[in-house]
C-alpha cells in the first residue's frame, strides 16, 4: 500500500479533559458535559486511537484553559513537525503556549512563529499535498495566509474556502475519509470546496457524522451518528464509532481531541 501522509500515522498526541471543562466555550447552551462521564469516554477515545496502531501520548490536564481537551485548534502537525497555531477565541489564545510547554517532546520540532491572524485547527482539512482551510469566526484571511508560507517548504499548497457562518469549525462539517476523498454534509459540498477530490455525504440528520477521523486502515466517529455508521461501512471502511455526548455539548467531537501524525 502507498504511504499516504494524510492518514498514515504512526503517533497521536492528547490532552487529558481539565474539570474546568465545565465552562468551555459553546455556541449553544445544552447544558454542562458531565465531567467524569466526559473523561469516560475520552478513555474510550484513546483506546480506539490505540487500536488503529498508534502510540497515544496524553499530556496531563491543563486547568486554566478550559477548552484545552480540544488539542487539535492549538496546533498543526506535517512530516512530525508542530506549528503552533494562533486560536481565534480569546480564552484559547494560551493553549499553544502550554502545548509546546508540556508536549515539544513529542514531536520532531516545533515551528513557533508568530502568525498575523487567528487560525484554529478545527478549521483545517489536510489532504496528501492540499491543506484546505475554511474561513470562520475563528480562521482569518491573515491566518490563512501566513499558514500558506509556514506548509509550503512541505510541500503543500493551501486552499482557502468558507466555513458555513452557523457551525464553529470548518471540520464540524467535513473530515478526511483518504487520500482522495473527504466527507462531508450537503450543505457544505454544494459550496464546491472540494473540488478536485471526491465526497461522501452524510444523512440530512446526522450531520455530527461528518466529524470522522482517518487513522490507518480505521475510521473513529460519533456512535451517535448511526446511519453515518452504517453507510462508511457498506462502503467497506472499518469503523470505531464511540461516545461522544459529553464534548459535542461544548461542539467539540472526535478530530478535535487529537493531533495525529508520523515520526
Ligand atoms: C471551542 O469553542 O473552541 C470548543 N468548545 C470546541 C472546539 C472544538 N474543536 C474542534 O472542532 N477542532
Amino acid at each position: 500500500m502507498p504511504s499516504h501522509r494524510s492518514y498514515h500515522f504512526t503517533h497521536a498526541v492528547c490532552r487529558a479533559p481539565a474539570s474546568s471543562v465545565v465552562n468551555a466555550l459553546r455556541l449553544e447552551d445544552l447544558g454542562n458535559p458531565d465531567f467524569e462521564l466526559l473523561c469516560r469516554q475520552h478513555e474510550i477515545y484513546i483506546e480506539a486511537l490505540r487500536e488503529t496502531g498508534v502510540t497515544v501520548n496524553v499530556m496531563p490536564a491543563s486547568e486554566d484553559y478550559p477548552d484545552s481537551v480540544f488539542v487539535e485548534d492549538a496546533a498543526l502537525v506535517v512530516d512530525g513537525v508542530a506549528i503552533l497555531l494562533n486560536p481565534g477565541a480569546r480564552s484559547r489564545n494560551g493553549e499553544p503556549g502550554a502545548l509546546l510547554r508540556d508536549g515539544a517532546r513529542y514531536f520532531n520540532r516545533v515551528i513557533d512563529r508568530k502568525l498575523s491572524g487567528a487560525i484554529d485547527g478545527g478549521d483545517i482539512l489536510v489532504f496528501d499535498d492540499v491543506v484546505l482551510v475554511g474561513l470562520s469566526e475563528r480562521t482569518s484571511e491573515d491566518g490563512a495566509n501566513d499558514l500558506a508560507q509556514i506548509v509550503a517548504p512541505f510541500g503543500y499548497s493551501l486552499r482557502k474556502a468558507k466555513t458555513p457562518s452557523d457551525i464553529l469549525h470548518f471540520k464540524s462539517h467535513c473530515s478526511l475519509l483518504d487520500e482522495k476523498t473527504a466527507i462531508s454534509t450537503k450543505a457544505l459540498a454544494v459550496s464546491g470546496c472540494f473540488e478536485g477530490f471526491d465526497v461522501v455525504i452524510v444523512p440530512d440528520d446526522e450531520p455530527h457524522g461528518s466529524n470522522v477521523i482517518r487513522v490507518n486502515d480505521k475510521v473513529i466517529m460519533a456512535e451517535e451518528a448511526p446511519k453515518t455508521v452504517a453507510l462508511l461501512r457498506d462502503q467497506g471502511f472499518d469503523v470505531l464509532p464511540v461516545p461522544t455526548s459529553e464534548v459535542a455539548k461544548i461542539d467539540g467531537a472526535v478530530s478535535c481531541c487529537s493531533l495525529r501524525y508520523s515520526l
